[in-house]
C-alpha cells in the first residue's frame, strides 16, 4: 500500500505485528494446564489478608530466550543470562511478603539455590558404606536451608515456577500471567529481568530439519520480535506496577535508552544495568528521579537485590496508595 493511502497508525501495525507472532507460534504445550494452575494460584494469594504485601503478586520473568532456528531444533540462537538477578529477586519478593509467578528459563538459576555449589548433587551428598544417602556435613546448613525455604514458599502456594525456552513459550506464557492478573489491579507487578530475544525466525518461515553445512555459508534473515511490552503494559494488564530492565555494554548510552524505554512503554520504573558491572551497582530509573543502588561491598555474601527490591516494594506501596487516594 502506498504511503501516502495508509490509514493504518503504528500502533495498528504494532497489534498486527503481534497477532501474527502468536498466530504463528507453535501451540504451547499444556497451555490449559496452565492457565489452571495460574488461576488457581492467584485466587488462591489474592485472597490473602494481614500483613504488609500480603494479597501483591509479581511475575518475576528470568534468564534468557532461545531463538530456534529449525522447526526440529538442533541450533539455537542464546544469550548470556544466567537468571541469578530474577532467582535473587524472587527470594526478597518472598521475603516482602509477595507470592511470585517466578518465569524461568529452563535450566537457569533457581531460588534458594544459590548458596549451594554448582553440582549440589554431587558436591553436598555422599554414601556410606551402607548405602544410604546423607548430606554432607560442611554442606548441610546451605542443603537444609535451601531444601526448607523453598518447599515452604512452594508447598505454602506463595511460588509458582512456570519454565520456558524458547522466545514463543516466553511471550506466550507472559500472556496468561498477565491475563491472570488482571483481576489484582494495582497489586499486581512485573518485574521483567529475563534477557528476552529481539530477533527471531517466524515459524512459518523456519526450516523443517537440521541446516545443512554442505549446503554453503549459512545466509538467514532475522525478523524483529513484537514489541510486546507495549502490549502488556496497555491491555494485557493497564493497572499494574511496571519494572523493566535496560542492559548495555556501553555506559554513555545506558541511561539515555532507559529513558526513552521508560517513556515509549510508559514503565513505572526502568533498571539500568551495564553487562559487565550488573552485580555491583543498577540504577534505578522513574519519571522524577535517578537512584543508584549499590551492593554493600563490606559483606561478602552480600547482593544488590536485596537493597534494589526492597526500594521497588516501597515505589509500589507508593503506586497502590496514590491510585486509592
Ligand atoms: O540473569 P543475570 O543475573 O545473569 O543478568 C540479569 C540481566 C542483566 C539479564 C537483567 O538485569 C537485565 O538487564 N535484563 C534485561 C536485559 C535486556 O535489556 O534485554
Amino acid at each position: 500500500m502506498d504511503a501516502a493511502t495508509n490509514s493504518e497508525t503504528p500502533q495498528d501495525t504494532l497489534y498486527e505485528e503481534i497477532k501474527s507472532f502468536f498466530d504463528s507460534a507453535p501451540p504451547l504445550k499444556d497451555g490449559p494446564g496452565i492457565s489452571k494452575k495460574l488461576n488457581e494460584f492467584i485466587e488462591r494469594n489474592s485472597q490473602s489478608t494481614g500483613g504488609e504485601g500480603t494479597g501483591r503478586v509479581v511475575c518475576v520473568t528470568s534468564g534468557g530466550t532461545t531463538v530456534p532456528l529449525e522447526k526440529r531444533c538442533v541450533r539455537y540462537i542464546d544469550n548470556f543470562s544466567s537468571g541469578h538477578r530474577g532467582a535473587a529477586s524472587t527470594e526478597y519478593f518472598l521475603k516482602a511478603g509477595y507470592s511470585v509467578i517466578f518465569l524461568y528459563r529452563r535450566g537457569s538459576c533457581q531460588p534458594f539455590c544459590r548458596s549451594l555449589p554448582e553440582d549440589p548433587l554431587l558436591e553436598c551428598f555422599e554414601v556410606s558404606k551402607e548405602l544410604n544417602i546423607q548430606v554432607h556435613q560442611s554442606h548441610s546448613e546451605a542443603v537444609k536451608r535451601a531444601i526448607g525455604e523453598h518447599c515452604g514458599a512452594v508447598e505454602g502456594g506463595l511460588l509458582l515456577k512456570l519454565p520456558f525456552t524458547t522466545i514463543f513459550e516466553y511471550l506466550q506464557i507472559l500472556q496468561l500471567i498477565a491475563m491472570s492478573m488482571r483481576n489484582l489491579q494495582t497489586r499486581a507487578m512485573f518485574y521483567l529481568a529475563a534477557a528476552a530475544s529481539d530477533f527471531y525466525v517466524p515459524w512459518k518461515s523456519m526450516v523443517e530439519h537440521k541446516i545443512q553445512s554442505a549446503s554453503g555459508p549459512l545466509d538467514m534473515q532475522l525478523v524483529q520480535v513484537p514489541k510486546t511490552l507495549s502490549v502488556l503494559r496497555n491491555d494485557w494488564a493497564p493497572m499494574a506496577f511496571f519494572i523493566s530492565f535496560k542492559l548495555e555494554t556501553d555506559s554513555n548510552i545506558l541511561l539515555q535508552k532507559a529513558d526513552m524505554a521508560l517513556k515509549k512503554y510508559k514503565m513505572h520504573v526502568v533498571v539500568a544495568n551495564e553487562l559487565s558491572t550488573r552485580k555491583e551497582k543498577v540504577v534505578v530509573v522513574t519519571s522524577s528521579e535517578k537512584i543508584s543502588v549499590l551492593r554493600d561491598s563490606t559483606e561478602a555474601d552480600a547482593d544488590i537485590e536485596n537493597p534494589l527490591i526492597k526500594l521497588l516494594v516501597e515505589k509500589h506501596s507508593s503506586y497502590v496508595e496514590d491510585s486509592n487516594s
